[in-house]
Parts: C-alpha cells; structure tokens; sequence
C-alpha cells in the first residue's frame, strides 16, 4: 500500500499542491511533501489558523453571518400562499439571506524551505508514501552516497518530524530557513538543548489571531552555523527537524457580542513544549510510537479485489497506474484499492479526537484564499467527509464532529430564531468558517439549506449505529439531534395534512420552492432516527416529543415520482424543468434517502426503480466528489457494474497524482483539490461490498463483474459487527462476523438470510 513515484513532485517550489505533493498528518497538522533531490519546500498547516471572525478587519461588526436588521419578510405561511398563487418572486426572499463580512478563510501557516547543496547527478530517485506505515520516504544517490529523507506526523507527540540521512557518515550538508508568505510574521533563530531553534511567531493581520510555529533542528556530527536566517549544517551524518505549531484560537462561543474564539494562551509556549518533548525522545521511539498509533486505526481492514497487490501497488509507480488505467485489469485493481486505502489515510491524517474536522481541503492549504475559503460545506461536503468513517473501521475519526457540531449550537439557535422565526432548536445553512458561522449564504442560489442540520445530524446518528456507544449518544449527540428536530418540529408549514418545509430549495440547483425532495427526505430522516434515539436512551421526558414526531414523520411524503419515472426533486416539478434545469447536476440531493438515507431500500421496490431512473437521467459524468455519492448511490440499487463505471470515470477525470480528488469543474479554479471526492469514493467502494442501513446486513450487494475475486477483512456493519469475507467467481466463499457489541443482526447474501444472536466478542463463522 504505497503511492510511490520515480521523480519529485513537479518543481521544488510549491506550485500545483493538488496535482503533486504528498500529504502526512495528524489531525491537528498538516504537511505537503515535495520531495525535490536539490532543494525542496516543506508546506506547513494547522487546522485553526483562520482569518474573519470577531475582530476581524473584513468584519468588524461579525455577526456569525447573521444580517444586521430583523429579515423583514413574509411568513413560511404567507411565501407559500404566494407561490401556490403565483404572486412569489425572489424578491420576498431578499431579507432571508445572510452577510459574509468576517467570514474568512482557512490559511497558509508556513514553510520550511531545504537545500541539500548536492554538486552531482540524481540516480535512482523514489518518493513513496507508505499507507500502512503513515511514513513519506524520499531516497536517491548522488556521488555513490544515498540519501533518504523520511518524514511522519505523530498524533500522540503532536509533532510533525523528518530526518535527512545517509548511508556514509558526514555525507548530509543543509541549508535551511523558515518562512511565510504573509508578513504578518518573524523568523527568529536561536538555540535548542541539543540543536537549532527555529521560532516563527506571527499575529494574523486582519483578526489578530497568534500564531507560533518551533522547529528543533538537530544535528547528528558536523559543523553548523547560521548566515542571512538561514542554518547551514555541514559533513553531518544526520539532521532530525521537530515541527509544531500552535495559535490562540478557541472554539468557544462566549455570545454575540463577547465571543472572541482565543484562549488567551501564548501559542509559542505549547509549540516549543511539543518540540522539545518530541526531541528529547530518541527517534526510533518517536517513529514508532507513531506507526503504533497510526497503524493501530489503518490496519483494521484489508481489501483485494483480485489481484496480486504486491506486484500491482509496488511494481508501477501512481503515475504509471494512472496513465495505465484501463489497460490490464492488475493495474486497474491495484489503483482501485491504492484510491479507497487512501481515503482511509486522508480521514485518519486529517480528523482524530481533539481536532476540528476535516475541511473541504483536509487540513491541506498552501494558500491564503483558498477555494471556497477550505471552508465547512453542509449541504454536502462535510457529510461525505465523514460517509467512509463507521464502515471501514474508524468510527472515532468522527468525534471532531461531534464536539464541532456541538460548538454551532448557540449560533444555530439565533439563526433558527432570526431567519425561521424558530425559538426552539437550531440550524445551519450552506457553509460556514470556525467561528460558528451558521447563517444563510449571500445568495438565494446557493444560500438557503436548512435541513442540512438534519443532514449532519446522519453522520452523528450513524456514529451511534456503527459503534453502539450509549455514552456518546445521551451525552453528546442526542442534544444536538434533539435541537434539529426541535427547529423542524417547529418550523414546518401545514398545508392540509401534509407537512412542508418552506421555502425550500434543492441544493444549488433550481428554484426558490417549498417542499422540495432534500428537504423533506433529510427531516424525515432526523424524525426517524430522534425517535429511535428516544427509545434507545429510554427517555421518559422526551416521549410526548417522540409522539409529535411520530405523527409529522407520516405526514412529510418525502419521496414521490414524477412524469418519467424519476423521483422528483421538487414538489411541483415546473412542467418546463427538464429542459430549464441541469439534467445532470452534480447535486442529486433528491436521492439522499437512498444514500445515505434509509427511505428508498427494497422494501420500497417503486421508489427504488425511480432512484434507478433517476441516476440515469443523472449521468456518469460529474466534479470529483459527485462521482463519490454516484458511486454509494449506484450500490444502494445494487448495479456493481454501473458503479464501477463511474469508478472508472472518477479516476480517469477528477483524481490528481498525488491521488487528491478535484473539483475538476467551474468556478473558481479548474482543478481545486477537495477530499470529499475521496472520502465520497472510498464510502462508495465500502457500499459495494456491504450494506447495512435497511435493517440487515446485506453481503456483497453490488459486486462488479471485474472485482469477481477478493476479499475484504474489518469493514463494519450497523450494530458493531466486523465482516471478514473471501469470495470468488462472484460468489461468496467465507463470511466470519464478529459482534463488539452482543446485539443480534440479520444476514443477508443474495436468497439466503440467516437471523443471529451474538454474544460480545465472539467470532460467528457463517460460510
Ligand atoms: C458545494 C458544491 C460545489 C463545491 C462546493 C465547495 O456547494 O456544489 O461543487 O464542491 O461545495
């Protein structure tokens, strides 16, 4: 399991993040190797250096996007009257929309720059990323000597580390400086214990966020020495760089007009502790502390879909899988599985206990305005994030959520009161920063989404459901899906004996409406799964609220099929749709009760044949992280070969060299990388093989024709049960379940069902 390369990426410079450099990380930090043999940039994050917020330049009065006048306009009842009578115009929806004064984005924290000072030619050059090791690996010869460069991040010690050394003694010479693009920074150079200290301390100019960054450098032998900030080591035999980095920030909202996201803490003081700390340790320790931690989450499953990976993964370099693609079936194989494992790295590298969650970019950034500012999406992106976490086996790697979602509560209550009128509960819209930004967009095409708290609110339930963890659930996550229900408990109109979410809008895509399939899908899915929480935590206070919902969640009608058989995405499709609205676009928000949802399963055959022609009509085709739901969503209607279709698509179109997904589509920018789309691919691939969302485990639902051998081991179905399984020919041949948490589950492969009690930490061998 190595993305492995015979160059560097393109230039030593930073250029192309998304196309070339290799990432490592530990939650919290992020690095983006590109491994250049002569010199070579080091690009440096932490997940919580942000500009906007309160205080901030762009934003003095931040109001967490929240307009600063009362939104004068006409009640849900009223905007529905007026589109039921054709008097609406977006105009009456012009006092809906929020301001984006303040919102910020996710920044550059800094680099180290490296020159190796080497005179001779560069032979025999390899750059790998080892998945299972969590460990990027640069070696080369020059002049008879290899040189070997190996860097990890270390979630226990909190540091990012790399090591320069040599197969001959004193061989290691180094130039070395740190520095940010920003000039709201110092560079200053000064003493460690055993080495070099570098401090890099700067104050954001436009909110005043503090940020610190220390790097030990440390020489094994030689001579070093410092000119123009720079340290030069020289005839060493090793050099070892300890980096951390720290801010002030801190996720607290303290109230609209006293919030100021800081700690109040030095952040130089926690870096240079964490640099010390990690150097005062040997580094074999170091390292293989981290492989433990690392691997202690990656390890836990294992795919093959039918080839000898050793030879695929390891005998072509990516760039040859990639180019390769569809030329023989090996090299096919090999990339297919490189690509899922890799979503698992990037989730793992990018979101552990303790850290915010991954951002659209991870926590990958090696710019001040990144793309959709590296921002949280919810109307899509931050689920899909977090789809891959409780099937393939890393169910804590969505805790950051949690706390997250949990921190946008008190927000969430003033933008459901401000914009719904809504005083109990809360909600989000579209897009928001970590300063608790929770109002709607500025614009009605993409700005109003309320339902999705409802939405995030799955990936919360759907932690529950993989792990069983009662603690988390009553603690932590039921207050927060008891908020959502409380706002949609409230916030839908009546129309006759229906219920209706208005207005409404599908994401990005369409008219100002009520009612529309997203809305109504999403919340009678939170309905669902409060009123099962309910039962779970046996919550005698919450039984009436469970009853209310009972009695709304029968009357939302969430899916219903339209004139070709599709299901529709808008309640009173406008007779002129197919030809005014995209066909094909990358949202197929009226499908989100297939996948991730639950509304649309085989008990539902009608329903299901409309999500079929609803794909259909949909394409093959999309921005990299569309191909992702595409993927799930073609396996939740059991077509393996029409999901290995768009997998083949996604690789070919949207998937860079360094295996980064790309929104490789629209504004802003061609190729902007964005993990969702692995994330999306790896949820996706997860489903083809198992399923276990309509109260079963369903065993290779969706089976490839191409993948007819293979075997998969540690992916997790619903209840707490690992499935370990080989099949062959496309039929199963081994199917062993192990229960961690003793509830009883059905199986089902094909025809056959097999009903099962389980016992805690028992191993069931079914096959
Ligand atoms: C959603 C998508 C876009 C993009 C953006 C970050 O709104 O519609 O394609 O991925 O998020």
């Amino acid at each position: 399991m190595k993305l492995w390369y015979d160059s560097p990426a393109s230039h030593c410079d930073i250029l192309n993040a998304e196309t070339a450099l290799l990432p490592i990380g530990n939650g919290f930090m992020g690095a983006l190797v590109s491994g250049h043999a002569h010199c070579e940039k080091l690009q440096i994050n932490e997940e919580s250096l942000w500009s906007g917020g309160p205080g901030s330049r762009q934003g003095s009065a931040y109001s967490f996007g929240h307009a600063p006048d009362s939104p004068d306009v006409l009640s849900p009842e009223q905007l529905l009257a007026s589109m039921k009578d054709g008097s609406y115009t977006d105009d009456l929806m012009q006092g809906m929309l929020g301001v984006t004064n303040g919102y910020g984005a996710y920044q550059s924290f800094c680099s180290l720059s490296l020159d190796y000072r080497h005179c001779g030619n560069v032979t025999g050059y390899r750059r790998e990323l080892n998945l299972e090791t969590g460990v990027v690996t640069i070696c080369y010869e020059v002049d008879g000597i290899c040189f070997t460069r190996e860097y990890f991040a270390s979630y226990p010690a909190g540091v990012i580390v790399m090591k320069i050394f040599a197969d001959k003694p004193g061989a290691v010479n180094l130039t070395l400086a740190a520095q940010s693009a920003r000039n709201d920074v110092q560079v200053t150079y000064g003493e460690a214990q055993n080495g070099a200290l570098i401090s890099l301390d700067g104050k954001l100019a436009d909110n005043g966020m503090r940020y610190a960054a220390r790097f030990i450098v440390a020489g094994d032998g030689g001579n070093r020495s410092s000119y123009d900030d720079k340290l030069v080591f020289e005839n060493a035999d090793a050099v070892t760089i300890y980096i951390s980095a720290a801010t002030d920030y801190k996720n607290e909202f303290l109230g609209l007009e006293t919030s100021t996201y800081r700690n109040g803490l030095e952040p130089g003081l926690s870096a240079a502790e964490r640099a010390k700390k990690a150097q005062s340790r040997s580094y074999t320790g170091l390292y293989s502390e981290h492989v433990a931690d690392y691997r202690a989450l990656f390890g836990r499953v294992t795919l093959d879909i039918g080839e000898n990976l050793d030879e695929g993964a390891s005998g072509a370099h990516v760039n040859e899988l990639i180019a390769n693609y569809g030329v023989s079936p090996q090299n096919d194989r090999a990339l297919e599985v490189l690509l899922f494992q890799y979503g698992r790295y990037l989730l793992i590298s990018s979101s552990r206990p303790c850290t915010l969650p991954a951002n659209l970019q991870g926590k990958w950034n090696v710019e001040d305005e990144p793309p959709w500012s590296s921002d949280y999406h919810y109307n899509i992106n931050l689920q899909m994030n977090y789809w891959p976490a409780g099937v393939t086996n890393l169910s804590e790697c969505t805790l950051p959520l949690v706390s997250f979602i949990k921190s946008l509560i008190p927000s969430g209550e003033i933008t459901a009161q401000k914009y719904n009128g809504v005083s109990e509960g809360w909600t989000f819209h579209t897009s928001g920063n970590i300063f608790g930004f929770t109002a709607p967009g500025t614009s009605l095409e993409w700005g109003w989404s309320p339902a999705n708290n409802a939405f995030i609110c799955q990936n919360l339930w759907d932690y529950f459901l993989f792990t069983h963890d009662v603690d988390t659930l009553r603690n932590q996550i039921y207050p927060i899906i008891k908020g959502a229900a409380l706002f949609w408990k409230n916030a839908l109109v009546e129309d006759g004996n229906n219920l209706l979410a208005v207005p409404s809008l599908s994401p990005e895509h369409g008219p100002v409406t009520y009612a529309t399939a997203y809305d109504q899908q999403l919340v009678w899915e939170l309905f669902d799964f409060t009123i099962k929480a309910i039962d779970v935590l046996d919550l005698a206070d919450d039984f009436k609220l469970k009853e209310e919902l009972e009695d709304k969640q029968k009357r939302l009608s969430p899916a219903e099929i339209g004139a070709f058989g599709q299901i529709m995405e808008w309640r009173d499709e406008p007779s002129d749709f197919d030809d005014k609205y995209d066909k094909e676009h990358r949202h197929i928000s009226q499908l989100a009760g297939l996948y991730p949802g639950t509304i649309i399963t085989k008990k539902t055959p009608a329903l299901l044949e409309a999500a079929r022609v609803t794909l259909e009509r949909r394409g093959d085709g999309a921005t990299g992280w569309s191909m992702g739901w595409k993927i799930a969503l073609r396996a939740r209607v059991y077509d393996g070969n029409r999901a290995h279709l768009l997998i083949q698509n996604l690789i070919r179109y949207n998937i860079a060299q360094n295996l980064f997904g790309l929104h490789a589509m629209g504004p802003p920018r061609n190729s902007a990388f964005q993990i969702d789309a692995n994330l999306g691919y790896c949820a996706g691939v997860a489903e083809m093989l198992l399923q276990s969302h309509a109260g079963y485990i369903d065993i290779l639902p969706a089976l490839p024709d191409v993948w007819h051998t293979g075997s998969v081991k540690g992916l997790v179905a619903r209840g707490g049960f690992i499935i370990d399984m080989n099949w062959s020919n496309c039929k199963l041949d081994t199917l062993e379940i192990t229960s961690t948490t003793g509830l009883p589950c059905t199986i089902k492969y094909g025809d056959y069902t097999n009903k099962l009690d389980t016992v805690k930490g028992k191993k069931y061998v079914i096959f």
